[in-house]
């Protein structure tokens, strides 16, 4: 067994009825939104709208305003959008049962309560942003895509009392600051990843993780379906992958997976959080719970028994066998069409059982496969050395500021996600006393998370090449939410703040005060997020 000190270097709106009313509604409304020009977020004086976690790129103050939801409130959505409603039934979700207040959610435009509109937003806001107007007698949300009003909710939110977010009737006022906020994304791609392989994750605890980073704008999430202790999708055509290689977990647990079912069902969870759901098939290596369910994949054809300790690179597929590529055409097919994002991982890191000839012949065969089932490649940065297609996308995640494989390959048209070990791995510890997490790319703490710049990281890789950041949580020692938490939270936001703000807005003392603000939030959510002492908390 190879030790864990091994090289991990490298470093339209459907138009409809009442449009007549809408246009009436949205004059009023523009000039009710009139204001004066913007000031940085973080340079406003002492008012919520300071507290928003990722930063906005403006946020001006309507000084002495103030907008209370009340027992009448409505919500009103883009006549004729279902992706507005729907984001109107979350909103009214979130806040139902902590106001108590019946909040319906009816088709129109108000200058009075709350109103999501797919009209009349500035054009800076592009596909996901989103300008949020708060007065006196309302609250307006304006954004091209239904995204954009979903990401205008989720500062609506921070903007509210804290205790907003709890599961039972709180005692009012309920009162967001007036003002107004333009804001839009610095990246496409805002990922959290969670590795449901090492343990598994049940159905509803993946759906608590998705609410948590939906609050924080985060756009992907990318599930480590498969590693060598454990395979968590179910395959109809391979069977005893799930069967077999989903029996354990590390440390000898039950593990478990997903039916197809349960997969289809989190990915719309995810769906209607905005989030788009990336699934990764690790190969050529950390397959040992596939080689252990059909030995036929093995070179020597006699199957390898399950795994449960945490070691990496020890197995790979049988690089020579054609079955090997039915395994991955079977395998890639039934995930092709239960995945409707564009994207899927194919992993590729740490292939030390598959010599770097075989990786080539591995990748040469199994990139089109992926193409040929209508999705794009994305995966572990290794995977640049096999030359794959300008479109795929290589997930860096190295230890140094140096990777010219990856500047290569971004000068051949790729484009890439940055996790830097170092910095965005969520399972490294914050400290030596840290009870959780390992920390072979050192210890991370909250500044060490935050302070970097996705923009200008990577020696010699352009700006532009840069598709966004993703968090990895690998969970080699997390068992349960309460330890996923604990890993994630605070850092997590500060992944997604680099990934969504702009580099203007960078400022860890501002930081670390909006994420104490955060914290109040997460003790009302119930969330177990780690009380560092980088961050003043509050209470
Ligand atoms: C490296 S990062 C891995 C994973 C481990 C992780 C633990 C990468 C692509 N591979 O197999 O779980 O470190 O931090």
């Amino acid at each position: 067994m190879p030790s864990r000190s091994t090289t991990r270097t490298s470093g339209s709106p459907r138009s409809g009825s009442g449009r007549r009313g809408l246009g009436r509604a949205l004059v009023a409304l523009l000039v009710v939104g009139a204001v004066g020009a913007a000031t940085p977020a973080h340079a406003a004086p002492e008012n919520p709208l300071r507290h928003i976690v990722p930063a906005p790129v403006s946020a001006t103050p309507r000084p002495g305003v103030t907008f209370t939801l009340g027992a009448d409130t409505r919500i009103h959505t883009h006549p004729g959008s279902a992706g507005a409603e729907q984001v109107g039934e979350f909103l009214a979700g979130v806040l139902r049962p902590s106001t108590g207040y019946r909040l319906p959610v009816v088709p129109g435009a108000s200058a009075r309560g709350i109103t999501l509109l797919l009209a009349g937003a500035d054009p800076r806001v592009g596909d996901e942003g989103y300008q949020l107007d708060v007065t006196r007698l309302g609250v307006v949300i304006r954004a091209r895509t239904a995204a954009g009003l979903f990401a205008g909710v989720q500062t609506f939110r921070q903007i509210l009392p804290a205790k907003v977010e709890a599961k039972t009737k709180q005692r009012g006022p309920f009162t967001a600051p007036g003002g107004r906020v333009l804001d839009y994304p610095r990246y496409a791609h805002r990922g959290a990843m969670l590795d449901v392989a090492r343990h598994f994750f049940s159905p509803d605890e993946v759906k608590r993780y998705i609410d948590q980073i939906a609050l924080y704008k985060v756009n992907r999430l990318h599930l480590h379906l498969t590693d060598d202790q454990g395979w968590r999708l179910e395959i109809k055509s391979w069977p005893n992958l799930t069967a077999h290689g989903g029996s354990t977990e590390v440390g000898g647990g039950p593990g478990g997976f997903y039916t197809q079912e349960q997969y289809r069902d989190l990915v719309a969870y995810a769906a209607a959080r905005h989030i788009t759901v990336i699934p990764e098939i690790d190969m050529p290596g950390h397959t040992n719970a596939a080689l252990s369910s059909y030995p036929e994949l093995n070179c020597d054809g006699v199957a390898p028994p399950l795994y449960t300790g945490i070691e990496v690179g020890f197995s790979s597929l049988c690089i020579d066998k054609d079955i090997t590529y039915r395994f991955v055409d079977d395998v890639l097919r039934e995930l092709a069409a239960l995945t409707p994002g564009k994207y899927v991982h194919i992993g590729g890191d740490e292939a030390h059982a598959t010599t770097d000839p075989d990786y080539d012949l591995f990748m040469d065969r199994v990139l089109p496969l992926v193409a040929a089932h209508g999705k794009v490649a994305t995966g572990w940065h290794e995977f640049v050395k096999a030359g794959p297609p300008a479109s795929a996308v290589p997930q860096f995640w190295g230890t140094r500021t140096t990777a010219p494989d990856v500047v290569e390959a971004a000068a051949r048209g790729n484009q890439v996600v940055l996790s830097p070990a170092n910095k965005a791995y969520l399972d490294m510890k914050y400290d030596a006393s840290t009870p959780l997490g390992l920390s072979w790319a050192g210890y991370t703490d909250v500044q060490d998370a935050y302070d970097w710049n996705p923009g200008a990281y990577v020696e010699g890789l352009p700006a532009e090449a840069v598709r966004g950041v993703e968090a990895p949580l690998w969970s080699e020692t997390l068992t349960n939410s309460a330890d996923v938490e604990f890993m994630a939270f605070p850092r997590l936001p500060a992944i997604a703040e680099l990934g969504w703000s702009p580099w203007s807005t960078h400022d860890w003392e501002g930081f670390k005060v909006r994420l104490a603000a955060q914290g109040e939030r997460w003790d009302v959510q119930g969330v177990n997020y780690h009380r560092h002492p980088q961050v003043p908390w509050r209470g």
